[in-house]
């Protein structure tokens, strides 16, 4: 059943809360989505409590937050908040993710800026993090854990943005550590790091944070661009094995980028969209324009027969970033319940791309060894506290991840008629 006719009844129903949904035009199996332009959120942060370096408090709480969306610059009275997703005064109700603003590159060619070399470059990753989870990802695909360090930030994201845990806190998980960085001693939260390398730095403290431990500055935080980086720059100095490993190829890449084109907006941020919209509406035509982006995937895996990969048998960047792992193992055990993109879920509603999904975690360590859903559940549920405010993290699905072999009982009953 594809997803207009699983909202038939809903929009046949008269009451106001799904009165978008009833204005929708009728979704073919291609799907179209929203479109949504890229805007940036800037703004000035409060330095109370942090490391002498940063600059000092904005003179009036008036001016403390100011957006701009899309051209526009609009002046807020509210006072700046790390863990406001969605701008008080936006009546739209939609997220807009900001963009990344250190976008250096690490280049093997001659004479560049950032020339790769061993031991130069740390990473900075949350677990929780799909964006920062593809980097970590393709570090470890490509064979680069043994030239790029990183270090793992507390769960939690607070009103500061994300911290580092203390010497002595114990969290899950690989390189859960304080901020490794030599001269960095004192440094507790994420932000002290992006003031380093921008004292008048406004946009978001965001993961990933591909930082040059000589230079002292951050090369990039984007994480479609390192995983570029990570996906080539590299491999002058990698084995044979690894070098050999092409995300990005050639022959492949005009398929990538058309898969760019709608999977990012409509299901990498789409949950997001979903999940913090503000109004109705904007959930409503979010979640509606996801599912629609998933049928497609779905039915591309489906049809899709050379092998386990989204394009057959190169594993690419679209199966870490686009079609999205990273979006997708976090599917069931968040965003469906967190983020209320409840129309189906993976485990029952999606073979194929469960069996995808599946096969990437448990027959490739690259993916199994950084997801990590202890930091994944605590983090959504726990620091998006306008979404749960009392922070009780589900108990299910259980497990977080089904083994290879094994179906939910009701797909299970149903294949083995
Ligand atoms: N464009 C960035 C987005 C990264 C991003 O939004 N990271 C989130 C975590 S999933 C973050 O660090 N948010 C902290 C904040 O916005 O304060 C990328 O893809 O690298």
């Amino acid at each position: 059943m594809n997803i207009a006719q699983l909202l038939r009844p809903v929009r046949t129903r008269q009451s106001p809360p799904c009165s978008i949904i009833n204005k929708l035009p009728l979704i073919s199996s291609g799907g179209s989505g929203t479109a949504a332009a890229p805007s940036s959120t800037r703004f000035r942060h409060s330095n109370a409590g942090s490391s002498p370096r940063l600059p000092a408090t904005p003179p009036s709480p008036a001016l403390a937050y100011t957006a701009h969306f899309s051209t526009q610059a609009v002046k807020m009275s509210t006072p700046a908040k790390i863990t406001d997703w969605v701008d008080r005064s936006d009546k739209s109700g939609e997220f807009k993710r900001q963009v990344s603003s250190f976008r250096d590159h690490i280049s093997r060619e001659a004479g560049a800026k950032y020339p790769p070399e061993k031991d130069r470059y740390h990473l900075f990753v949350s677990y929780a993090c799909p964006w920062a989870h593809r980097t970590l990802i393709a570090r470890k695909l490509k064979g680069l854990d043994k030239f790029i360090t990183f270090s793992v930030v507390h769960w939690h994201l607070g009103d500061k943005g994300w911290r580092f845990v203390t010497k002595d806190e114990k969290e899950p998980g690989d390189n859960v550590i304080p901020d490794p960085i030599a001269g960095h001693e004192a440094f507790t939260h994420l932000r002290e790091v992006y003031y380093e390398s921008d004292a008048d730095f406004s946009g978001r403290f965001t993961v990933p944070v591909l930082y040059d431990k000589k230079t002292k500055q951050i090369v990039n935080n984007e994480s479609s661009e390192i995983l570029r980086i990570f996906g080539s720059e590299f491999d002058d100095l990698l084995d044979e094995e690894h070098r050999g490993i092409d995300i990005y190829p050639e022959a492949l890449r005009n398929d990538i980028e058309e898969a760019h084109k709608w999977q990012y907006d409509l299901i990498n941020n789409g949950v997001y969209k979903s999940g913090f919209a503000t109004t109705a509406q904007a959930y409503e035509r979010n979640v509606v324009a996801l599912f629609e982006a998933l049928d497609r995937v779905e039915k591309h895996l489906r049809e899709q027969k050379q092998g386990p990969y989204y394009f057959g048998q190169t594993l690419t960047e679209v199966d870490i970033r686009l079609a999205s792992y990273v979006t997708l193992v976090r599917f069931d055990p968040v965003y469906v319940q967190h983020f209320k993109c409840n129309i189906r879920d993976i485990r029952s509603g999606y073979p194929a791309i469960h069996a995808w999904m599946r096969n990437l975690y448990w027959n490739l360590p690259a993916f199994k060894d950084t997801t990590q859903f202890e930091h994944i559940k605590w983090h959504y549920t726990r620091s998006h506290t306008q979404i749960n405010p009392l922070s009780i993290t589900p108990v299910g699905p259980l497990p977080n991840i089904l083994p290879l072999e094994e179906e939910v009982p009701a797909v299970a009953a149903s294949t083995r008629k």
